[in-house]
């Protein structure tokens, strides 16, 4: 590239404002395609963020949420994966639309808008992801694994690095959105408000009584009232745990400290593996619709 004063050509630095925008379209997308599942795309792109950054090795820093390489094969294939299409598709538009916002910002903004969106707490969040190339793939076997209980719970997220408590207020990421048969195998929400956060997973899991789903399927619970609502082995494991269980019982309790907790520990897990640089502002986004 050259000019005729020979001084590089002006770069477009995006501000907290430009990020709003793109922050603003995506919530305006969410309200627009409702005729997606249980009326919202919010669910799937939360899984998405997830299973982007839920990859992070603390010991190799390999991992996390800088990359977006599930944009690429052999990761996109991985089985924890299947289904994440449907969440990259949705924001394409958008990318095309902000072509200066990497593929790995613009999926963690898109986590963080849909919790918002869906009335969670705010999100904290801070820019500066960088898009990888396939060699950065991680292998597969990162993510949990539904069928398993506690201890490989604690394999994986001590892993990522986090402690018990952080485990199980993640896991109350579980009020929304629901398991599908072509995808995990799985079927069924686990809350009545599956487009809607709140703590209603801690309080299911502590007051219905689960039983095992009799299917063909993969081992599953559901509520014996209702015989609507499901639990994974790995969401049961949870209250089969002793430590986990008081941490349970606390967010069944209190909304607001769920919340709280749920704040921190979500900007955490989206921002592992990330090399911010220095002096990396840290921002909130205005709600558009909640
Ligand atoms: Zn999930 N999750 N997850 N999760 N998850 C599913 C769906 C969703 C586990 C798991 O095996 C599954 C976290 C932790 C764990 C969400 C968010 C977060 C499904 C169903 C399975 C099987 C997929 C399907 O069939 O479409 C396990 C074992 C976990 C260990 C604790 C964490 C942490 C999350 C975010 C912070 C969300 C939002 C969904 C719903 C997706 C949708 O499409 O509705």
């Amino acid at each position: 590239y050259s000019n005729d004063s020979n001084v590089a050509p002006k770069l477009f630095v995006p501000k907290f404002e430009d990020y709003q925008k793109v922050y603003n379209e995506i919530a305006n997308r969410l309200e627009e395609k409702d005729d997606y599942d249980d009326g919202s795309y919010g669910p799937v792109l939360v899984r998405l963020a997830w299973h982007a950054s839920g990859t992070y090795d603390k010991e190799t820093g390999t991992g996390g949420s800088n990359g977006a390489t599930m944009r690429f094969s052999p990761e996109s294939d991985h089985g924890a994966n299947a289904g994440l299409k449907a969440a990259r598709d949705f924001l394409e538009p958008v990318k095309a639309k902000f072509p200066w916002i990497t593929y790995s910002d613009l999926w963690i903004l898109a986590g963080v808008c849909a919790i918002q969106e869906m009335m969670g707490p705010t999100i904290p969040y801070r820019a500066g992801r960088q898009d990888r190339d396939v060699a950065a793939c991680t292998p597969d076997g990162r993510l949990p694994d539904a069928a398993q209980a506690q201890d490989h719970l604690r394999n994986i997220f001590y892993r990522m690095g986090f402690n018990d408590q952080e485990i199980v207020a993640l896991s109350g990421a579980h009020a929304l959105g629901r398991c599908h048969t072509d995808r995990s195998g799985y079927s069924g929400p686990w809350t009545f408000s599956p487009t809607v956060l709140t703590n209603d997973y801690y309080k299911l899991l502590i007051e219905e009584k689960w039983q095992w789903k009799k299917w063909n399927g993969p081992k599953q619970y559901e509520d014996k009232k209702t015989q609507t609502l499901m639990m994974l082995p790995a969401d049961m494991a949870i209250i089969q745990d002793k430590k986990f269980k008081e941490w349970v019982k606390v967010y069944a309790a209190d909304n607001d400290k769920f919340f709280q907790d749920f704040s921190a520990v979500v900007k955490k897990l989206f921002e592992l593996g990330v090399p911010f640089k220095e002096g990396t502002e840290t921002w909130t986004f205005k709600p558009v619709n909640a």
